[in-house]
């Protein structure tokens, strides 16, 4: 292995125009460059995202961190040898010594996380999704089902929707670009259905390229989304999947759905019922995010319906421990700025599909260029991702390169389960 020459970081903006951190590290032969995503609804348990609280950008800058990857992290880092991946991770971690990265900021240290993983790969002659699967062991790569969120409401749209995704899933495609293409028609079709019904006005998107029409219950999205695949013959193609992200309509112990106050049984009921009346296949944050108790109760009660832990879990291997031991989720939604390095992100997966849990791989609310996700989605064979609606640059870089990775596993692509 070569010497890293170079560490740099500089501020850019992300697909929200709010700061975020890049960074590039260099050897001899290669520079790589990765960019780090922020969330919009976060979890209170996700590692700490180092903004300035500077006047500069209403207080979200992030020099702060930008100066802890150029200043700190890469005095330690230059002129080393590159470091095997595990090895670079604890040293951050180490470095940070705090539980959440609060010193460093997890955005400096992913940053690192991430752009030392992508010279890595170039230095060791592979693409990055087959080094991502040399260090986690995968066998097979698998591309994973890809789950469109082309309705948005809660913290990302501004309408009434209380759910912040619909989510539309592709089924019985034989490969990725087949079910993007779903996808894609979809959405492209969805967009006349709503402007039929709704006017012009309705058809502006939210933060993930999905569509957010002025909707305040719930079945009217999954109606619209059935109408536009009706249309196209695509009715027994497609499943629904929702995230309700429900921590942002839970306000003093209660919740709050569609202008009134809804008990958890009331709350336990509707998602039951949903998966009872629609082909709903996942339902992700369907309480708030200290609620293990009732997430269980749920995943004995949707049977059909795969139970997704984001705000609850927030990538974290402790709070993934308590979701086993109590049954509370049977899948993982993995977010690498939750948790701050790619090898804490792995140990999460690990865990997890060691109990025959799913693994979603997602993006954030706020997003850049940067395609690292649809490499770990495939070097992990998570078997699912979701990166927003099939529109918009940063949302599409991910599903691009998909095909991309498609196309270099030639016969030896599989898709899905
Ligand atoms: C989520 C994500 C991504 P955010 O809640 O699952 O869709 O949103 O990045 O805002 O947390
Ligand atoms: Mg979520």
């Amino acid at each position: 292995m070569s010497k890293i020459t170079n560490v740099k970081a500089r501020q850019i903006l992300d697909s929200r125009g709010n700061p975020t951190v890049e960074v590039e590290v260099s050897t001899k032969s290669f520079c790589a460059r990765a960019s780090v995503p922020s969330g919009v609804s976060t979890g209170k348990y996700e590692a700490f995202e180092l903004r300035d609280n500077s006047e500069a950008f209403r207080g979200l800058g992030v020099t702060k961190a930008v100066n802890n990857v150029n200043k700190i992290i890469a005095k330690k880092l230059i002129g080393k040898e590159l470091p095997g991946q595990e090895e670079l991770d604890n040293f951050l971690i180490k470095l940070d010594g705090t539980k959440n990265k609060s010193k460093l900021g997890a955005n400096a240290i992913l940053g690192v996380s991430m752009a030392v993983c992508k010279v890595a790969s170039r230095e060791k002659g592979r693409e990055l999704y087959e080094h991502i699967g040399k260090l986690y062991g995968t066998k097979k790569f698998t591309l994973p089902i890809p789950a469109f969120n082309i309705i948005e409401g809660g913290k990302h749209a501004g309408n009434s929707l209380d759910f912040q995704e619909f989510m539309v899933w592709p089924v019985k495609c034989k490969s990725f670009s087949e079910a993007l293409q779903v996808g894609s028609e979809i959405y492209q079709e969805l967009k006349e259905v709503i402007k039929k019904k709704h006017g012009k006005s309705a058809i502006n998107i939210g933060d993930e390229g999905g569509f957010a029409p002025p909707l305040t219950c719930y079945e009217e999205p999954f109606e619209l989304i059935l109408d536009a695949a009706k249309e196209l013959g695509y009715e027994n193609k497609i499943k629904l999947g929702i995230d309700a992200a429900a921590t942002s309509f839970y306000r003093d112990r209660k919740y709050y759905l569609e202008g009134t106050e809804a008990s958890v049984s009331d709350l336990l009921e509707k998602y039951v019922e949903m998966s009872n009346v629609y082909p709903l296949v996942s339902i992700e944050d369907p309480f708030h995010e200290e609620d293990f108790e009732n997430f269980s109760k749920l995943v004995k009660k949707a049977k059909n319906c795969q139970i997704v832990g984001d705000d609850l879990l927030t990538t974290n291997v402790e709070k993934i421990q308590k979701a086993i031991v109590q049954s509370s989720c049977n899948c993982l939604l993995l977010k690498l700025n939750q948790i701050g390095t790619v090898t804490e992100a792995f140990n999460a997966s690990k865990l997890v599909m060691q109990d025959n849990w799913n693994v979603m791989v997602s993006h954030r609310g706020g997003e850049t260029n940067d395609d690292f996700i649809a490499d770990l989605a495939v070097g992990i064979s998570s078997e699912q991702i979701k990166a927003g609606a099939p529109c918009r640059g940063e949302r599409l870089a991910k599903y691009n390169q998909l095909l991309r990775i498609e196309e270099s596993l030639g016969k030896k692509a599989k898709f899905g389960k």
